[in-house]
């Protein structure tokens, strides 16, 4: 087998194709990749003559070799015998590992793609080093990859190779930035396996400045993004949120904290209203360009997919990236997800574009988000029509740990999750089902909490359903209220009542906790 020690963590896949390289020279851009911290090279060069490919590995390996970092070549053993170089990468279409472990011997570095469970298993008992898991995102690189597997992909070939003791190396690779590095590693982590690194190829090699871009990434890899949360959390039973909720909000009026909205057309003045009332400060903003000044003004986002046009995708990537980068908390209402090929590509888009610490739904849509990665997930029955309480808690459990967030599915039932802890809500009332936008500005009110709640998302989710719903059930039962018209007004003055109740520290609204 390899050395024990290498070090995956930085893993470059060189191109020599102009659209990638440019007019630069190959050894000089992998000179200063090594020199920025790329920790291990694969020469990839799928045109070059094999006089050439010798030639340039040579000039590659007196780089690596100075620098002391493996360099391996793709596909090619006779070239990586012929230059003498640690190892090899070979492709589910390339020569078998076994052969290429008995030419090149016990010390070679061996890797192989593996794009499932199966070829990763296969590829981990024949004895690889490590496995190039992918594509993780569609990329312009590399045509005709099998098939997109996103983080959640890369999780369940991570648990594979755990539950079966299968301890090789791994890194991802396909589309990997500077911007999305940090939340793949969170991602794809669990207690049981995560990623020795990830493998990139533009990244690197078609940035102005490789040595800064690798130095960079290097650096990104090595600590934790900024909204990764503390690991353990305490445990919230009914006494524990009768008392923290009404505490939480009046934190929040006490900051007005500010609550960026990307809405739909329909309920944009009653989310404002609703913002206005729990006590944040509402802006409503569908432009992406001003959502990184927006983002360092220590807010929450409130992507809400209830209208859909083809530059509004544009404009939620850009504003998830902002509020990533600064940690900023991010709410994603996935409105109608399952209900055309529009909405389906753009949950996909959405969740392989960034990190939501909640995504919030009702059970369609939920649904969806669960299956929306073009992977398989286990335990999802997709001709099921209806759920269970069961089905629904093990499915918003199942989704939260994947994703490393908290997912909440609406209904009679809410049921709400951070893949450790999962409690459900019985309050609310059947009005608040009859008039436009309850969901939507139950998502604004979580988004508002989430602002000054950041270590424990699931008591600002749940807070904020109490919150909602309770104030739902108070106002359908005033006398005022006849019917959904005058339902909407009443509970926008309830929302205002438990805010100014919890300030002058009166928690009692949350005794109707149910
Ligand atoms: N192999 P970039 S994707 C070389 O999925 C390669 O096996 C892939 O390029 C696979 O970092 C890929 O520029 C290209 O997205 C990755
Ligand atoms: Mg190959």
């Amino acid at each position: 087998m390899a050395p024990p020690n290498v070090d995956y963590s930085l893993y470059l896949v060189t191109d020599s194709t102009p659209a990638i390289l440019g007019d630069e020279d190959l050894v000089e851009v992998v000179k200063n990749a090594v020199a920025g911290g790329a920790t291990i090279i694969q020469y990839r060069d799928k045109t070059s003559e094999t006089a050439d490919l010798v030639r340039i590995a040579k000039q590659l390996h007196e780089v690596t070799r100075a620098a002391g970092v493996p360099l391996l070549i793709n596909d090619r053993i006779d070239v990586a015998l012929a230059v003498g170089v640690e190892g090899v990468h070979i492709g589910q279409d390339d020569l078998d590992l076994k052969t290429a472990r008995r030419v090149l011997g016990p010390d070679a570095i061996i890797g192989v793609t593996a794009n499932s469970e199966e070829e990763a298993i296969i590829a981990a008992k024949d004895g690889a080093d490590y496995l190039g898991l992918g594509t993780v995102f569609a990329t312009t690189t590399k045509e005709n990859t099998k098939s997109i597997i996103g983080t959640a992909g890369v999780q369940l070939i991570l648990a594979s190779l755990a539950e079966k003791g299968l301890d090789v190396k791994t890194v991802c690779i396909g589309g990997i930035n500077a911007l999305n590095v940090q939340r793949v590693l969170y991602q794809t982590a669990s207690a049981q396996k995560q990623l020795d690194g990830v493998a990139v190829v533009s990244a690197i090699m078609a940035a102005n400045d490789a040595r800064q871009a690798a130095s960079h990434l290097r650096e990104l890899v090595r600590k934790p993004p900024p909204f990764a949360a503390s690991s353990s959390k305490p445990a919230l039973s009914q006494q524990v949120i009768r008392t923290k909720a009404p505490e939480l909000i009046k934190r929040m009026a006490g900051k007005k904290p500010l609550c960026h909205n990307m809405t739909n057309l329909v309920v944009q003045n009653f989310a404002a209203n609703v913002a206005l009332a729990v006590g944040a400060s509402p802006i409503m903003s569908n432009n992406g360009l001003e959502a990184s000044d927006l983002a360092g003004l220590g807010g929450s986002l409130v992507i809400n997919m209830g209208t859909v046009t083809p530059d509004m995708r544009d404009n939620y990537l850009k504003a998830l990236a902002a509020y990533n980068a600064v940690g900023g908390p991010t709410l994603y209402d996935p409105v109608g997800a399952g209900a055309t090929q529009q909405r389906r590509d753009g949950v996909k888009t959405l969740l392989a574009g960034g990190y939501f610490t909640v995504i919030k739904g009702n059970e369609g849509e939920v649904r969806t988000v669960a299956g929306a990665t073009g992977f398989q997930q286990h335990g999802v029955d997709s001709g099921a029509s209806q759920f269970s309480l069961d089905e629904k808690i093990q499915l918003v459990k199942a989704t939260a740990a994947r994703e490393h967030n908290v997912v909440l599915m609406t209904g009679a039932t809410d049921v709400v999750s951070d893949g450790q802890r999962t409690l459900t809500v019985c309050n609310g009332h059947a009005l608040l089902g009859e008039i436009t936008g309850s969901g939507c500005t139950l998502g604004t009110t979580i988004a508002s909490l989430l602002a000054v709640e950041r270590e424990d998302p699931l008591l600002a989710a749940v807070t904020a359903i109490l919150m909602y719903e309770i104030a739902g059930e108070r106002a359908a039962v005033r006398d005022d209220v006849r019917g959904p018209g005058t339902f909407v007004p009443a509970l926008i003055d309830e929302l205002y009542r438990i805010r100014q109740e919890s300030v002058q520290g009166n928690g009692n609204w949350a005794e109707a906790a149910k």
